[in-house]
């Protein structure tokens, strides 16, 4: 098994924190997006999306989205289950990715990739070209505050996002507040809930990865 992967990004790093989580040293293979090589012949011959983390089985079946590599993972490594306990934890942590991924890390990746020059011309990843548009870029930044009051919510009385246990919910979501911080979006003063719950959960080792 090999994961294509580059510390730093938001994707990668959340397969990363995972894996800490869990516990599991897997074969890392660097993919350097900031030098373009994501677009090279040579990886989009494993990844024709051209985006990491992807992560490679070992009958050479490649997975390219973040939310398979991690059920992937989970199915792989049951130990320490990172999707809850229970059926009523696993929906509310899938309730939870989904969230994360719609309206918290879409939102974010809206707001910086049509507002930042590095992203002129590549405003959506992939193979294919994309122009800017600077309303979603605004309408992005909106979106992000709309997360964080969700979000603050969920975390009344809770300790994490299912409840008493941490799950893949929180690493989803601590991706996206540490990510929105790239467009100057921190976590508004109103949502004290989510400051304490980023405070805990950013102490654990794994945040580091
Ligand atoms: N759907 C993918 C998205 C992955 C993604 O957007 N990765 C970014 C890095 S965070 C990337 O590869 N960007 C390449 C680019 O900017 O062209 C997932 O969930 O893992």
């Amino acid at each position: 098994m090999k994961l294509y992967d580059l510390p730093g990004p938001p994707s990668p790093r959340r397969v990363r924190v995972f894996l800490a989580e869990k516990g599991i040293d897997i074969e890392i293979v660097p993919v350097n997006i900031r030098e373009g090589e994501h677009l090279n012949d040579a990886y989009k011959a494993i990844n024709n999306r051209c985006t990491i983390p992807a992560l490679e089985m070992d009958d050479g079946t490649v997975l390219t989205e973040g939310d398979a590599i991690l059920r992937y993972l989970e199915e792989k490594f049951p130990e320490k289950p990172l999707f809850g306990n229970t059926p009523e934890e696993r929906g509310v942590v899938n309730n939870w990715l989904h969230i994360s991924d719609v309206d918290g890390f879409v939102a974010v990746a809206e707001a910086i990739r049509n507002s930042n020059e590095r992203f002129a011309g590549r405003a959506i990843t992939g193979p294919r070209n994309a122009d800017q548009i600077p309303a979603l870029a605004e309408r992005g930044l909106a979106r992000i505050g709309y997360y964080f009051e969700d979000l603050d919510k969920q975390l009344e009385g809770r300790s994490y996002i299912a409840g008493d246990t941490y799950t893949v919910a929180d690493i989803s979501a601590l991706i996206v507040v540490d990510f929105a911080k790239m467009v100057g979006q921190d976590i508004p003063a109103s949502c004290a809930n989510v400051a304490r719950w980023h405070a805990d959960v950013s102490a654990r080792p794994s945040a580091q990865a």
